[in-house]
C-alpha cells in the first residue's frame, strides 16, 4: 500500500513496497528455528499494489478495506505509513470479530484530531481501533514504546482499556523469549493481528523511517519477538513506516523484508497445526 498521505513529519514511506520487493531477492525459504520452508508450506503470492489516488486519504481507506475484504487468504501488508492499518482491521474484523493485536512501535499512535486538526494521520490508528471495537478489550499489546509523550495522560489512555505496554527498555530487561511466553499465554487461541511500525526499532538499525526515536529495540530483538509468537493464530499482519529515501545502503529495507518473512513464517507454522 504505497501511501504516505498520513505522514506528519518526513514523507517517503509510499516507496517502501518497491524497495522491499527489490531487496526481497535475498530472502530464502527455509526457517531454521521453525523447521519449515515458508514458501513450500504457504501458497504465497505478491498481490501487487493497491491503487488509489495518492492525495486522497478517504479514497485510500475505502480501496484498502474493499481489497482486504475480498481476499480469501490472510494478508501480510507492506505500507505505507501507519494510517493504512485502520482499513485493514476494519475489513478483517468483519471476518474474525474482535482480534488480539500485537503492535510494535516507538509511539502509542493514540492521537486524535487534537493533534494537527486531523483524525486520520499516522499517529491515530490505534485510537480508532479501540474506539471502533476492532480489538478485544485487554488484548492490545504495544511493544517498543518510548520517548517523550504529548501529555501525562497518554499512557493512562492506553492502560485504561486494560491494554499492555512493553517499553523498549523492558524488552532489553526481560528478553524477547520471556515477553513472548507471556503473550502466548495471555492471547491463547484468539485470532491475532500484528502491526509492525519499523520505528519500534532503534534508528541505528532502522534509519529509514520518518519519525525516528532513539533508544529502540535492536533488529535481533525484533526478529526474536516475531519468532516467539509462533503458535498463535495469526490472521494478518502489516509492516509500515519504512521510508526508503531516508535509508542508507538499504539497511531498513533489508530488515523490513526479513520482518515480513518472519510474519509469513508465523502463518506457515499456523497452517501446519
Ligand atoms: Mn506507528
Amino acid at each position: 500500500m504505497p501511501h504516505d498521505g498520513g505522514t506528519t513529519y518526513q514523507p517517503g514511506a509510499r516507496l517502501a513496497p518497491f524497495h522491499l520487493r527489490r531487496v526481497s531477492a535475498l530472502v530464502q525459504g527455509h526457517h531454521p528455528d521453525h523447521g519449515v520452508d515458508v514458501f513450500e508450506r504457504l501458497r504465497c503470492v505478491d498481490g501487487g499494489n493497491i491503487v488509489f489516488p495518492p492525495f486522497d486519504r478517504a479514497a485510500m481507506r475505502t480501496a484498502v478495506e474493499a481489497e482486504i475484504e475480498q481476499l480469501a487468504a490472510a494478508p501480510v501488508v507492506i505500507g505505507g505509513d501507519h494510517s493504512i492499518t485502520l482499513p485493514i482491521l476494519r475489513a478483517l474484523a468483519k471476518r474474525h470479530g474482535q482480534m488480539a493485536i500485537v503492535h510494535f512501535d516507538a509511539h502509542l499512535d493514540l492521537s486524535g484530531a487534537d493533534v494537527w486538526g486531523d483524525d486520520y494521520h499516522h499517529g491515530t490508528p490505534i485510537r480508532h481501533i479501540i474506539d471502533e471495537g476492532l480489538v478485544e478489550p485487554g488484548q492490545l499489546y504495544q511493544i517498543g514504546i518510548r520517548g517523550p509523550r504529548g501529555t501525562a495522560n497518554d499512557d493512562l489512555l492506553a492502560r485504561s482499556g486494560g491494554h499492555t505496554l512493553v517499553s523498549a527498555e523492558a524488552v532489553a530487561e526481560r528478553s524477547p523469549k520471556r515477553i513472548c511466553a507471556e503473550l502466548r499465554e495471555r492471547i491463547g487461541t484468539r485470532p491475532v493481528y500484528i502491526t509492525f511500525d519499523i520505528d519500534a526499532i532503534d534508528p541505528a538499525f532502522a534509519p529509514g523511517t520518518g519519525t525516528p526515536v532513539p533508544g529502540g529495540i535492536t533488529s535481533r530483538e525484533a526478529l526474536g519477538l516475531l519468532r516467539g509468537l509462533a503458535g498463535l493464530d495469526v490472521r494478518g499482519a502489516d509492516l509500515v513506516e519504512v521510508c526508503p529515501p531516508l535509508d542508507h545502503a538499504d539497511i531498513t529495507s533489508h530488515l523490513g523484508a526479513n520482518l515480513v518473512w518472519e510474519m509469513l513464517a508465523l502463518m506457515a507454522v499456523r497452517v501446519e497445526r
